[in-house]
């Protein structure tokens, strides 16, 4: 029986990966992508299935109630998967206030939404899911050791960090009050093709391909947790086909890295894939550190044992693989990662890197 699942968001990194991942692999699924095509969202990603009659696209703004209300009147959709954000942690430092907007008040739109269309049915007996796609950054910052668990106390430090809690607290009260049957994951750092080039990994490759420096914040001892972006697309999915309403799972990647090794790591890569720099150069020379991130979250480390225990989850790709795959999709698309950089991102690494 074919399932109608609304995604939002489905032009950015993880939602266009998660859209060619099911289109691929779940032929019973049929897509309808909402994206309002900001900076961080681009059509072109989907471009080679807009043909594909299990794919629709409808350009909108997630806090657009009416359109919201009239999407779920025409399609129905059995699931709605929300990844639609403003995700960046440092534009959320210079701006807060569309962050506030779409992560807050757009997420509120699509639970009322939901809740008029799915009206009635109950948490526990409907087949309805609203997948909120969340972050580890609600709990904010560790010291040198321990995890973060499904249990561990909100503590968000960014205003990014502070609007995706705010969401998933919304999420949480109207699985509560009303009955809807929601589920959120909170997942590490992704990594993998189609990430914008303002996050570490991207900007990193982008900058050594292209022999210009290479920021790291601070003393480049901050620990995130990476996930293969491929591996967070089947999490998903087995939490959309077994996760239970009400609950939330806990998505990481067990694999802790210093961001100074992740850059060193990318260089050396780049040394042996791509052209090599004038004179021989070694990338590693182009590290410079500069000024910290404030409210900069020590460590993120997540205990995904819930997912792996309960819904028999667990990643599958080695970090080595998944960043040797990383990089020789970026080599391999030039043109994407050109149409990308235009004059608004010039503008942008311009004020957040210029004076720093
Ligand atoms: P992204 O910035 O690459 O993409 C966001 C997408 O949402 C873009 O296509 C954009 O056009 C769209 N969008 C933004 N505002 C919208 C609005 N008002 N209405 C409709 N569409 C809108 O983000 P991403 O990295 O793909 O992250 C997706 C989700 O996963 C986010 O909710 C983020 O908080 C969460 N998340 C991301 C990571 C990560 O490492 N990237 C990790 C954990 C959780
Ligand atoms: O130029 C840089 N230099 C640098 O040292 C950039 C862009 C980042 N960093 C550091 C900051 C972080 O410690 O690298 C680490 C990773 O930074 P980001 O890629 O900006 O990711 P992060 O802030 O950890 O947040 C990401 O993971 C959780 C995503 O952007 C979020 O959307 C997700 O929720």
């Amino acid at each position: 029986m074919t399932k109608t699942l609304l995604v939002t968001g489905g032009c950015g990194f993880i939602g266009t990966n998660f859209i060619r991942y099911l289109l691929a692999k779940a032929p019973e699924v049929r897509i309808i992508n909402l994206d309002k095509l900001t900076y961080a969202g681009n059509l072109a990603n989907l471009a080679d299935v807009c043909g594909n009659s299990r794919y629709r696209f409808i350009h909108g703004d997630i806090c657009d109630a009416v359109l919201v209300e009239r999407l779920f009147a025409e399609e129905n959709p059995d699931a709605l998967v929300h990844f639609a954000a403003e995700s960046h942690v440092d534009r959320s430092i210079y701006g807060p206030e569309a962050f506030v907007q779409t992560n807050v008040v757009g997420t509120f739109v699509l639970l009322e939404a939901a809740r008029n269309a799915w009206l009635g049915a109950s948490a526990k007996d409907s087949a309805r899911r609203f997948l909120h796609v969340s972050t580890d950054e609600v709990y904010g910052s560790l010291g040198p050791s321990g995890y973060f668990t499904e249990a561990t106390p909100y503590d968000p430090r960014s205003p990014y960090s502070a609007s995706k809690a705010s969401a998933d607290h919304l999420v949480s009260a109207y699985f509560h009050t009303y009955g809807l049957p929601a589920i959120i994951t909170n997942c590490s750092n992704n990594y993998g093709p189609f990430q914008f080039p303002e996050k570490l990994m991207p900007l990193i490759i982008n900058n050594a391909l292209n022999g210009r420096e290479l920021p790291v914040y601070g003393d480049g001892r901050n620990v995130r947790d990476w996930l293969y972006v491929e591996d967070h697309c089947a999490a998903l999915r087995t939490v959309l086909s077994k996760g239970v309403p009400g609950e939330t799972y806990n998505i990481g990647g067990h694999n802790e890295k210093q961001n100074i090794e992740i850059v060193t790591t990318i260089c050396d890569l780049l040394d042996e894939m791509a052209p090599p720099l004038s004179a021989g150069r070694p990338r590693t020379t182009l590290i410079r550190f500069v000024t910290d991130r404030p409210g900069h979250d020590r460590r993120y480390a997540i205990d995904a044992g819930k997912i792996r225990r309960e819904l028999g989850w667990r990643p599958q790709t080695s970090f080595q693989e998944g960043l040797r795959r990383t990089i020789s999709w970026y080599l391999a698309n030039d043109a994407w990662l050109k149409g990308v950089l235009d004059g608004t991102y010039q503008e942008y690494y311009e004020t957040l890197y210029g004076g720093r």
